[in-house]
């Protein structure tokens, strides 16, 4: 079988690229050290985090000479996410770290006055009818970073380029780039279904390398149409994400469970937790069905310590074989002990999720307690919350809050301290104001914390996105607090999921269509077979929303 040289500079995140790899067909061999570099015919840079942390890790460990070496011979080179950045001059992100310098200019920060930065989520690599590694105009592949080269047309082209581009409100920036024997993606080819294996069976095969599809100098000009009867749509899709409660049952087995405001427990049969599936078998479905992204939230684990919960990791590399978008993992996710006493992180935990095929991991309760010790310190942050220590080395993107918010209803604003909503659906004394208060332990215990406080102090240590949950809505389908996602998505700036309540494809529509929202979950009508994945997409493209469709 053929190989590949996949240079692990830090112990990231990237098993799900290996199992991509390996779903191609070809095997993975590791560069540990410059001195195994020449012996790679081809070589894959995965970038992981920051631009500097990444550039300074090859630094440090005497890597950049053997990568200019390996890209000077012309053998195969792939550069992805932070491997396309390192290729450039520099980043604003790290202004003092120079980067390889193979591109001339430097990257810079999305503009977030009018959208949620990172850009998370399917976008275009529109190469304009160039060919390049096979991506294609009516795919759709999955980014995540806020940092990114601006596209000029003609720039990089006349530097020898081909360029595939993607838009974000209104900024065009390099999704992808190929010269010679050099390919890199800002998106993430493990994680972007078939399309993304696709590309990256490409750059193995070296089929369809790059052609520029119009002569230097008239780049910019008009579009020719895609192949065939594609229709291009560019912009970023919006995401149906499925997610799958998991927690062990009475007999001790792992299950997809889920909750009414998350009560587990059938009312009859003598309660035992709902058994709505196999993990692994679900997250499978919901894949092929077209989720853009797949969630586990291991409800138990708030009580076991994850060491000892191995069947979760089990799960996980399973999963993240067959399943090729994004993977999170929550649940349990903070400082503990383990049962022998031995002390274990955050980050250590988070860890062993990444190498187990995860590429974010959520973090509830612990997030609601740093958030008050961060506002009893007088929002001052000193770098060791969880959040913190996470995003520092695994990047913001990596690191999901998991919020689990119930109504608190006051008769009028001024009753309490907390950010209140005028709301449409009174309370049980008429109440027509309330805030949301935030809870730990899958809601078993309330804090005088609301959905706001927490938003915003999360956001200042790092998190990149929040999962907003609804206790009061979970497991009603009766459709998404709607009132409860715009406070949220009007206090911060990094993405909101929405989560709780969805029973319909409507749902989804009306969230999308009366939220900023940037994505939405669906969970127990997924589990229960009441409507599948595709069917809430297809409602979203009848309704004119911008969504993924499948590539089987
Ligand atoms: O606090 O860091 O250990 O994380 C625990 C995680 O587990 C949190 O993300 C918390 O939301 C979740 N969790 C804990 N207990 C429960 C429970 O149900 N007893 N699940 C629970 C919460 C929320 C969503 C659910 C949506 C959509 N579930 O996962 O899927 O509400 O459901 P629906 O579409 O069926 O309405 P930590």
């Amino acid at each position: 079988m053929s190989t590949v040289h996949l240079l692990d500079y830090v112990a990231g995140n990237i098993r799900s690229l290996v199992n991509a790899i390996e779903k191609v067909g070809y095997k993975v061999e590791w560069i540990r050290s410059p001195e195994d570099v020449p012996s790679a015919e081809r070589l894959i840079l995965p970038g992981v985090g920051h631009f500097g942390h990444c550039l300074n890790q090859l630094a440090q460990a005497g890597f950049l000479p053997a990568i200019q070496k390996h890209i000077e011979s012309g053998k195969p080179f792939m550069g992805i996410c932070v491997g396309l950045q390192a290729l450039f001059e520099g980043s604003s992100e790290d202004p003092g770290i120079p980067g390889l310098g193979l591109i001339k200019g430097k990257l810079n920060r999305f503009d977030d006055t009018a959208k949620a930065v990172p850009h998370i989520g399917w976008n275009s690599a529109f190469t304009n009818g160039a060919t390049l590694y096979d991506l294609r105009p009516g795919s759709k592949y999955y980014y995540v970073h806020s940092f990114k080269y601006p596209y000029k047309a003609g720039e990089l082209e006349s530097q020898g380029w081909t360029v595939a581009t993607g838009t974000y409100g209104s900024e065009t920036f390099v999704g992808a780039v190929a010269r010679g024997n050099v390919f890199a993606t800002q998106f993430h080819p493990e994680k972007s279904g078939v399309a993304g294996l696709r590309t990256l069976r490409a750059f193995l095969t070296g089929e369809g390398a790059s052609a520029l599809a119009v002569p230097p100098g008239s780049e910019g000009t008009a579009i020719p149409p895609a192949p065939g009867n594609v229709t291009f749509e560019d912009g970023l899709t919006r995401r149906v994400i499925a997610c799958l409660d998991v927690r062990t049952n009475d007999q001790g087995d792992l299950v997809v469970t889920k909750g009414d405001q998350y009560d587990v427990r059938d009312k009859s049969e003598g309660g035992n937790v709902r058994n709505l599936g196999k993990p692994v078998e679900l997250a499978k479905r919901y894949y092929e069905q077209g989720a853009d992204e797949v969630t586990f939230l291991n409800i138990t684990s708030f009580r076991d310590l994850p060491l000892a919960d191995l069947p979760m990791l089990e799960i996980l590399r399973l999963t993240s074989e067959t399943v090729f978008v994004p993977l999170t993992i929550g649940g349990g996710i903070r400082d503990a002990v383990d049962t022998d006493g031995t002390k274990v992180s955050a980050l250590e935990i988070a860890t062993m999720y990444f190498k187990s095929g995860a590429d974010k991991v959520s973090i509830g309760s612990d997030a609601v307690l740093a958030a008050e010790e961060y506002y009893a310190a007088g929002a001052r942050l000193f770098g060791n919350t969880a959040i913190e220590r996470i995003a520092r080395a695994y990047g913001n993107q990596a690191v999901v809050v998991s919020v689990d918010p119930k109504r608190v209803y006051v008769p009028k604003p001024d009753a309490t301290r907390h950010a209140t909503i005028a709301t449409k659906f009174p309370g049980p004394k008429g109440e027509t104001y309330c805030w949301y208060a935030c809870t730990i332990k899958g809601g078993r215990e309330t804090r005088d914390v609301d959905v706001v406080e927490l938003a915003r102090a999360v956001e200042a240590m790092g998190a990149g996105e929040i999962l907003l949950n609804c206790i009061d809505r979970d497991g009603t389908n009766s459709g998404f607090d709607l009132e409860l996602v715009n406070q949220v998505k009007g206090a911060v700036r990094i993405p909101v999921i929405a989560s709780s309540g969805a029973g319909h494809p409507k749902h989804f529509a009306e969230v999308f269509e009366q939220t900023p929202t940037d994505a939405a979950l669906g969970a127990g009508m997924f589990h229960r077979g009441e409507y599948t994945v595709k069917e809430v997409k297809d409602f979203l493209a009848e309704k004119g929303l911008k969504v993924r469709q499948f590539e089987g």
